[in-house]
């Protein structure tokens, strides 16, 4: 009998090595182990042996068990682990591959108009600044002119972050603020722009982002005035656009600049766009910074690079240039 059990327990751990996948090692776990196991035969004829006999039996049989159970263990770990390296292998990720696949995307139209009126502008001698999308009180109104209980504050719905003293961090509502960052950090002449992403809590609609990109452009030096505002933009606008397109000023009011206007586009069909704001930087707004103006003038504009693109490329709704939809944005 213990020849017979040794002779089994041989053949079954044979099998149990060579069980190619997990199912059929299941199945010759149950075969060989189970309640109605070869074995468990063994365990019944046990009752005819005397206690000696019955002793030894009991003996081979557990030894048997423990060896085909250790050899059904020691198979299921080889065979996870193949299990594992070919799930591994077939989720692998081939860098290359995505290498190509951005080698064969390009940049989103918005990020192509920064480059592009970036181009325009350096060619003209004007440098490009950033600034942080996280600002405090200080940039984004204060050092604008904009009184701390002042209602122009509205004109702008901003988004508070909660870090701080109260109201004191937001999330810039304009590029603005990036004028008084590089007016504090460099002496005149200044002839910057300041391309970037702004927040403001809006409704979204086909002409109004939440999140949105505006251009400024400051410029400081001795005897600047409003012809150099109005020329410069118009010089940027036929650049970008081509001839055809033309710009009007209309009488606004913006803290920080004084005269200030707000700028239109008209395309070649003679419809009107609104752009941007622009003005002469106010006295306050150049001390606020250090700079004296009695010795220096200079003008700022801002405008929405989103709407200046989507005009362009004849893109009709806004929120367009937010999706992540491949067959919008393969088309610039
Ligand atoms: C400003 O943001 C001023 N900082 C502009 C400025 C700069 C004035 C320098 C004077 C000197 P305004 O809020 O009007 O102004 O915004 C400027 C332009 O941003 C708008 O004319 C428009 O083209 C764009 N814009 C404003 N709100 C949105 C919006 N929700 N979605 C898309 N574009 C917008």
């Amino acid at each position: 009998m213990i020849d017979d059990i040794r002779r089994i327990a041989a053949a079954a751990t044979d099998r149990i090595a060579g069980a190619a996948t997990l199912d059929e090692l299941g199945a010759l776990d149950r075969e060989l182990l189970g309640k109605t196991s070869e074995l468990s035969g063994f365990k019944r004829q046990m009752g005819g042996l005397d206690h000696e006999a019955k002793r030894e039996v009991g003996g081979a049989l557990n030894a048997a068990r423990e060896a085909m159970a250790a050899a059904v263990a020691a198979r299921r770990a080889e065979l996870d682990a193949i299990a594992r390296r070919a799930q591994a292998e077939a989720e692998r990720l081939d860098l290359t591959e995505v290498r190509a696949g951005r080698d064969a995307g390009h940049l989103h139209l918005v990020t192509q108009t920064i480059e592009e009126l970036e181009d325009v502008f350096v060619g003209l001698g004007f440098t490009v600044a950033e600034g942080p999308e996280v600002e405090d009180d200080w940039h984004n109104f204060t050092a604008l002119n904009f009184g701390r209980y002042h209602p122009a504050r509205d004109m702008q719905d901003t988004f508070f972050v909660d870090l701080g003293a109260e109201r004191e961090v937001v999330m810039r509502t304009h590029t603005s603020p990036v004028q008084i960052r590089v007016m504090e950090g460099q002496a005149p002449p200044i002839y910057s722009i300041m391309p970037g992403r702004v927040y403001r809590n809006e409704a979204t609609d086909s002409t109004h982002l939440a999140v949105f990109h505006q251009l400024e452009c400051l410029v400081i030096d001795r005897g600047i005035t409003f012809g150099h505002l109005a020329g410069t933009i118009d010089m940027f606008t036929k650049a970008y656009f081509g001839p055809g397109w033309n710009m009007r000023l209309r009488p606004a009011y913006f803290p920080f600049t004084e005269p200030s206007a707000e700028f239109d586009l008209q395309r070649p069909d003679g419809s009107w766009l609104e752009l941007g704001g622009c003005g002469m930087v106010h006295p306050n707004v150049l001390r606020n910074c250090g700079i004296d103006p009695e010795e220096f003038s200079g003008f700022a504009f801002g405008f929405g690079l989103d709407r200046l693109a989507a005009t362009k490329h004849g893109v009709t709704d806004l929120r367009e240039l937010a999706s992540t939809d491949i067959r919008f944005l393969e088309q610039f």
